[in-house]
């Protein structure tokens, strides 16, 4: 079977070891399998820090899927040290709320010397992915550079001015109130190569429980990837990440504010929409927690426990949209 997963970072990638572990492939790592999962990787958090392309969700997905993650944090890798983060400190280097642990930082100098040297960023990440071994494919959404940014209210001049995604997500902890969250370089992005393939060869494309704003928005944000999602032959199943009115982990209830979507699993789910013809969404079939409902028109929900305790209870969940999709592994 053939799966294609929207993503973003921590919620996405721990789906994907749920989805591995559904079709039978060991939830960390690769071995020989039927079954072929391509993960399309949110690239809107993506940012320049001290010379070095960082890409925290295609990141997340690889070392998590790899075995290379920091789990207790979500982020970055396993046993990190600091010593260039507390170096960079010494000397006062901008920007000081965003820190780059060691053993990372390898990972963006090899890949901020192959995009310099021409390589698009999908080449890079199949290159990064030689080592990591995610057993499915990790795809950017797009080699284009599409980066998030929010407007805000300076906390100091109390002027209007657009930040990087990262610095209103790290720098204010999604504090200070979005009045605008734009995808920037999305509308002239194209898919990256493979995206529109696998969206076009898939038997069931899944929306993991990632944000839906800035994480599968983003990805959705890139021209043609909604289009095929629509006309594609596979069933799109969403699963929610707002369970009782509120995000599982991170602030997406305030990128949510920001778009006028209402934190709960029905706005979430109309937010994506049907794919009837008579709606120009997305969803044939809509996840949401026990105890949770949603009435979305045009579209089967189904409440079961959508809790990623661990990787048992994420592979029943996905197993769950296989059975709402009608296809099995
Ligand atoms: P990020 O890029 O690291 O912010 O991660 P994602 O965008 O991939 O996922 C973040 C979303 O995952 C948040 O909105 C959470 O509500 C959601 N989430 C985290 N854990 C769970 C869980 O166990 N179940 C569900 N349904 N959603 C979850
Ligand atoms: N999150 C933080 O809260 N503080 C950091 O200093 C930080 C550094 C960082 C470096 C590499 C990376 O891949 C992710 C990093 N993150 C950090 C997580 C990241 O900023 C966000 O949580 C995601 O972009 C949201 O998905
Ligand atoms: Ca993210």
């Amino acid at each position: 079977m053939k799966v294609v997963v929207l993503v973003g970072g921590v919620g996405g990638a721990r789906f994907l070891l749920g989805v591995k572990a559904a079709l039978g492939m060991p939830a960390i790592g690769e071995a020989e399998s039927p079954h072929q999962v391509t993960a399309l990787v949110n690239t809107g958090d993506d940012v320049w820090m001290h010379g070095l392309r960082i890409c925290p969700d295609l990141d997340t997905c690889m070392y998590t899927l790899g075995g290379g993650i920091d789990s207790e944090r979500g982020w970055g890798r396993a046993g990190e040290s600091w010593t260039v983060k507390e170096e960079l400190a010494a000397y006062g280097a901008d920007p000081t709320w965003f820190g780059l642990g060691d053993r990372d930082v390898a990972t963006h100098l090899i890949r901020s010397r192959m995009l310099r040297a021409g390589f698009p960023l999908s080449e890079v990440t199949a290159a990064l992915c030689d080592r990591w071994r995610p057993g499915v494919t990790l795809l950017p959404a797009s080699d284009d550079r599409v980066e998030t940014h929010v407007a805000i209210d300076d906390p100091d001049s109390g002027e209007r001015r657009a930040v990087h995604f990262q610095e209103w997500w790290v720098r204010y902890r999604a504090s200070l109130p979005a009045h605008a969250i734009v995808a920037v370089g999305a509308e002239e992005a194209k898919p990256a190569p493979g995206v529109l393939d696998a969206i076009a060869e898939a038997d069931v494309v899944l929306l993991a429980p990632s944000n839906p704003v800035v994480s599968v928005g983003t990805v959705l944000a890139v021209p043609g990837i909604r289009a095929a999602l629509r006309e594609g032959k596979a069933p799109v199943i969403g699963i929610s990440p707002i369970i009782d009115g509120k995000p599982l982990r991170g602030m997406a209830d305030a990128c949510l504010t920001a778009i006028g979507v209402e934190t709960t699993a029905q706005a979430v789910g109309r937010h994506y929409g049907s794919r009837t013809a008579s709606d120009d969404g997305l969803l044939d079939g809509w996840l949401v927690h026990t105890g949770d409902s949603a009435d979305v028109p045009g579209v089967r929900v189904v409440s079961a426990p959508m809790l990623m305790t661990d990787v048992d209870a994420t592979a029943a969940m996905v197993a769950e949209a296989f059975s709402l999709a009608g296809v099995s592994a």
